[in-house]
C-alpha cells in the first residue's frame, strides 16, 4: 500500500510532506479532506477516532502499519524513509533549523486566523521583526546548495515551503533576496518543477491558511 497523508484541502501543515514525496517520485495517496461542513464532519464525527492514529489529528500519515501524526515527527519518518535524513553531524542543525522555519511558519498563522481588530497590529510586529530573522536564515543556508550543505534532506522540503508562506505573506522582504534563490533553487529540482508547471499544481488554488481568518494566503492575493 502506497503512504497516505491525511489533511485538509489547502497547504498548511501538510504541504512540507507533499513536497518530499513529489521530490521522490513514488506512488503516495493525498487524501485531502475538503474544508467544508461535510468535510469537517466527516474528519470530526467519522474517521479522526477510527483510524488507530495513537494520536488523532491532521495531517496523518498511514505506511502499512506505521500510523503517525506530528507533522514534524511525520517529516523525520519521510526523511529516514526515503535516504532524505541529515547526516549524523548535521542533526542538531537539522533540528535547530526545523524549528525556525516552523516558528517562522507559525509567526504568519498566528496572524492569518487573527480577527481583523488584531490583524494590524500584529502584522507590523511581525514585520518588524522579520528582515533580522531573514537574514539569520539566509546566513545559515550560505551557499547551499541546500539548507545543510551539499545534500537534500527533508529539512529543505520544510524550509521551501514555508519561506514560501513568509514570501507570499510578505513579498518585499524575500524578493531578490538569498531566500528567493533558495526557494527557486527548491522549486526548480526536476520532479518538482514538473509539478509547479502542471494543470493540476494545488499552489495555483489551494489557500495556505484554512479560509477562516484575515489572510487564508490564496494564490496571487
Ligand atoms: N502540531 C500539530 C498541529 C496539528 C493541527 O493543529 N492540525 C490542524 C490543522 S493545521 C487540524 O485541523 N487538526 C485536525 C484535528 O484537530 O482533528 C502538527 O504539527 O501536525
Amino acid at each position: 500500500m502506497p503512504v497516505e497523508i491525511g489533511y485538509w484541502a489547502l497547504r498548511g501543515l501538510a504541504e512540507p510532506c507533499r513536497l518530499l514525496l513529489r521530490y521522490t517520485e513514488t506512488e503516495w495517496t493525498d487524501a485531502t479532506i475538503p474544508f467544508s461542513q461535510e468535510g469537517k464532519d466527516s474528519w470530526f464525527k467519522d474517521s479522526k477516532y477510527n483510524m488507530g492514529l495513537d494520536f488523532p489529528n491532521l495531517p496523518y500519515l498511514i505506511d502499512g502499519e506505521v500510523k503517525l501524526t506530528q507533522s514534524i515527527a511525520i517529516m523525520r519518518y519521510l526523511g529516514r524513509k526515503f535516504g532524505l535524513s541529515p547526516s549524523e553531524a548535521n542533526i542538531a542543525k537539522a533540528d535547530n533549523f526545523e524549528q525556525v522555519v516552523f516558528d517562522l511558519r507559525m509567526g504568519v498563522a498566528k496572524i492569518a486566523y487573527s480577527n481583523s481588530d488584531e490583524y494590524g497590529e500584529l502584522r507590523t510586529d511581525f514585520l518588524r521583526k522579520l528582515p533580522k530573522k531573514l537574514e539569520e536564515i539566509a546566513t545559515f543556508i550560505g551557499a547551499g546548495p541546500f539548507a545543510l550543505g551539499d545534500r537534500i534532506t527533508y529539512i529543505d522540503f520544510l524550509a521551501v515551503e514555508y519561506l514560501g508562506v513568509v514570501a507570499h505573506f510578505s513579498p518585499k522582504d524575500v524578493a531578490g533576496g538569498p531566500i528567493a534563490e533558495y526557494i527557486q533553487r527548491i522549486k526548480s529540482l526536476p520532479p518538482l518543477k514538473k509539478f509547479f508547471e502542471s494543470e493540476d499544481c494545488t499552489h495555483n488554488f489551494y489557500s495556505i491558511f484554512a479560509p477562516i481568518g484575515s489572510w487564508p494566503g490564496w494564490p496571487n492575493k
